[in-house]
C-alpha cells in the first residue's frame, strides 16, 4: 500500500512535519524574472506624487472674543426666525471678526484657504463648524453673526453672553449658545 504514495508527496509531508510551518513552493524561474522587471518599472521616481507639503497657513488659530477685540467691529441688526419664533438681535458679522483678526483674507479664498473652517465651542460642550468658503462673499456668502443682545437686552447666561446666529438657516442647530471659543483650523 505505501508503495502507491508518490515519493515527492512523502518528501513534502516530512518537510512540513519537521518545521511545523506551511511550505511555499518556489516560483518557476520565468515568473520571478517577470515580476522583478515590473517592480523596477513601478519604482520610477518620476512617476511618484510629491510628498505632502506642510500647510503655509497657521492652524489652529484661536480668535479672540474679548471686549477689546469686538468693540471696534461694526454692529448690525439681525432678525432671525427658527422654531416659529422670531428673534431681534444685535451683533457683529463673523466675517468682520475673522477679517479683523487676519484669519479670513480680504480677497476671495483660493487654494489651501478653501480647506479652512471655523469651529465654535460652547461652555456646555456643544460645537459646530462653518467653512470659511461658506462665509466668503464670493462663494457661499452666508451670513453668520456673533450676537450679544436680543429683544433689546443682553443675552441670559443660558444663551450668552455671546451666541452665533445664522439667520438664513432654517434650523437653528448651528446657532451656538454660550459661545466660548472660535478657532480657525486647516482641515488635516
Ligand atoms: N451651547 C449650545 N448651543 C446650542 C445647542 C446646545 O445644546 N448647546 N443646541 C442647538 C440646537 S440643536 C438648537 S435647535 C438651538 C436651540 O435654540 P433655542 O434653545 O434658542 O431654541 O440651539 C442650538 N445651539
Ligand atoms: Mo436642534
Amino acid at each position: 500500500m505505501i508503495r502507491l504514495v508518490p515519493p515527492l508527496l512523502i518528501l513534502g509531508l516530512s518537510a512540513c512535519a519537521s518545521t511545523g510551518q506551511a511550505q511555499r513552493a518556489p516560483a518557476p524561474a520565468q515568473e520571478t524574472a517577470a515580476s522583478e522587471t515590473s517592480q523596477i518599472e513601478g519604482h520610477d521616481p518620476r512617476l511618484h506624487a510629491a510628498p505632502p507639503q506642510p500647510s503655509p497657513i497657521a492652524s489652529p488659530v484661536i480668535v479672540p472674543l474679548d471686549a477689546a477685540t469686538l468693540a471696534p467691529l461694526p454692529r448690525e441688526s439681525v432678525t432671525a426666525t427658527a422654531h416659529e419664533r422670531t428673534l431681534h438681535c444685535e451683533g457683529i458679522p463673523l466675517l468682520a471678526l475673522l477679517r479683523a483678526t487676519g484669519t479670513m483674507p480680504a480677497e476671495p479664498l483660493r487654494g489651501a484657504q478653501l480647506t479652512r473652517y471655523v469651529q465654535a465651542d460652547a461652555r456646555d460642550g456643544y460645537r459646530a463648524v462653518y467653512s470659511l468658503a461658506e462665509l466668503d462673499p464670493t462663494l457661499g456668502n452666508r451670513k453668520v453673526f456673533i450676537v450679544d443682545r436680543c429683544e433689546g437686552k443682553p443675552l441670559t447666561d443660558d444663551d450668552g453672553p455671546l451666541r452665533l446666529i445664522a439667520p438664513e438657516e432654517t434650523r437653528p442647530a448651528r446657532w451656538v449658545r454660550q459661545l466660548k471659543a472660535i478657532t480657525v483650523i486647516v482641515a488635516p
